[in-house]
């Protein structure tokens, strides 16, 4: 695809990847958005509709039997879904996440051991980087891995891990050298049917309900020596590298969710009618409404700007793809609260998508480093 852009000019196939999408989010997603939601069950329909248009794993290369698109392509089909349900944009979100430190990382036998699964669809993936006790605090965790001849042996507990359960294989970050601090952490490529491996209940959340986040448990968990990701010590630094490259992935969940909330609000306030005329002809609301437009539109720029330079695997990702997720994240959560607003009390009732995607957004301020944290990354670069 051509990505000969600056901030981002979509191609002509990258318009196609988007009118494709959003013809499947409509037709095959949002009808079961709000019972994923109501019985907080995983979205069974929108994983088959977007494995049998390939759209479940888009970023795994051809080789490996994926699609073989570019990030900006990915990050069309995570904000085309989320438009519509936000816990069945974490199937091809997720799947990225829980693959990318083996594209970066990973030898060619792990890669060829676990991506074609992804790319095909009969497994998904997760990431496994926080514990309770390490969260902002990643290089803290206490999960173990020790080598024992051709094996080896985990032992631990990762928590917030999304789509835990659902998902088959899992890049798990543990420690291998604890005197080595975050240069003493390594990624493992763990499957869901290795020994010691255990999945916990699910959290109780208030949004993305359809998408099961969980501990895991390590007990004497053991795989095969050359599951390993990268060399013993880069596990870290893999680890953030996939950050640099998802986190606007999350930007682009939280401009889908912003953009559908507008849509909802928008032929709301056409059709609603107050003291005589439609309340979309009074300046308060449509002052209310060109915010919300501009915010968007600002947030997605950012989001493509930051999605085709880690795409061009560009230096320096880290300030541009953290700014992407805060400034996106912090406008979707802002932009569902208007829409809300706009629609008054039936905005506050499940008789309209507004409310859970006010809840569902939220989570785009907390999850892949909450906004305190990606400020902390912004600075850290500013002042370096
Ligand atoms: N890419 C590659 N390497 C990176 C990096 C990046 N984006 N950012 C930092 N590093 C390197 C550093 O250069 C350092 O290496 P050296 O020791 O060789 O110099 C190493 O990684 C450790 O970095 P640092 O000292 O900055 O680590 P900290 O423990 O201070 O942690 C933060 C940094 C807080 C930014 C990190 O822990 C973080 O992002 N926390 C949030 C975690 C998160 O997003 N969790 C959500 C999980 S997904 S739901």
């Amino acid at each position: 695809m051509d990505l000969a852009f600056d901030t981002y000019r979509l191609s002509d196939e990258h318009e196609a990847v988007r009118a494709a999408v959003r013809e499947i989010a409509e037709k095959h997603i949002a009808p079961y958005a709000a019972d994923v939601d109501e019985h907080s069950r995983f979205p069974e329909e929108a994983r088959a509709a977007l494995t049998k248009a390939g759209f479940h794993a888009t970023h795994i290369p051809e080789q490996y039997g994926g699609g073989g698109a570019d990030a900006v392509a990915t990050n069309i089909v995570v904000e085309e879904v989320a438009r519509v349900c936000m816990s069945s944009s974490l199937i091809p979100a997720v799947n990225k996440l829980g693959t990318m430190g083996l594209l970066l990382s990973g030898s060619e036998e792990v890669k060829a051991l676990v991506l074609p699964d992804i790319g095909s669809g009969v497994a998904m993936a997760s990431y496994a980087l926080s514990e309770r006790e390490a969260g902002s605090d990643a290089a803290a965790m206490k999960t173990r891995a020790q080598r024992d001849g051709d094996s080896w042996v985990l032992n631990g507990t990762k928590a917030w891990i999304t789509n835990a359960g659902v998902s088959t294989w899992y890049t798990v970050m543990a420690v291998t050298d604890p005197d080595a601090g975050p240069n003493g952490i390594s990624a493992f490529a763990v499957h869901v049917d290795d020994p010691g491996f255990e999945v916990g209940p699910k959290e109780r959340k208030m949004g993305i309900k359809g998408s099961p986040t969980c501990e895991i448990y390590l007990t004497d968990c053991t795989i095969p020596a050359e599951r390993i990701i990268g060399e013993p010590g880069t596990g870290f630094k893999t680890a953030l590298r996939t950050l640099d490259h998802t986190r606007p992935t999350i930007g682009a969940q939280a401009v889908g969710v912003a953009q559908g909330a507008l849509d909802i609000a928008l032929a709301y306030v056409k059709d609603r009618k107050q003291f005589g005329k439609s309340v979309g002809t009074f300046q308060g609301v449509q002052f209310m409404l060109a915010d919300m437009a501009m915010r968007i539109e600002a947030a997605r720029h950012l989001v493509y700007a930051a999605t085709a330079r880690g795409e061009r695997h560009e230096p320096n990702l880290a300030f541009i793809c953290a700014a992407a997720k805060c400034f996106a994240s912090d406008m979707a959560q802002q932009v569902t609260t208007d829409a809300v607003q706009l629609l008054g009390g039936a905005g506050y009732t499940r008789d309209f998508p507004l409310e859970r995607m006010m809840r569902d957004v939220k989570i785009t301020q907390i999850y892949e480093g909450t906004n305190q944290v990606q400020r902390l990354v912004m600075a850290r670069q500013l002042l370096r």
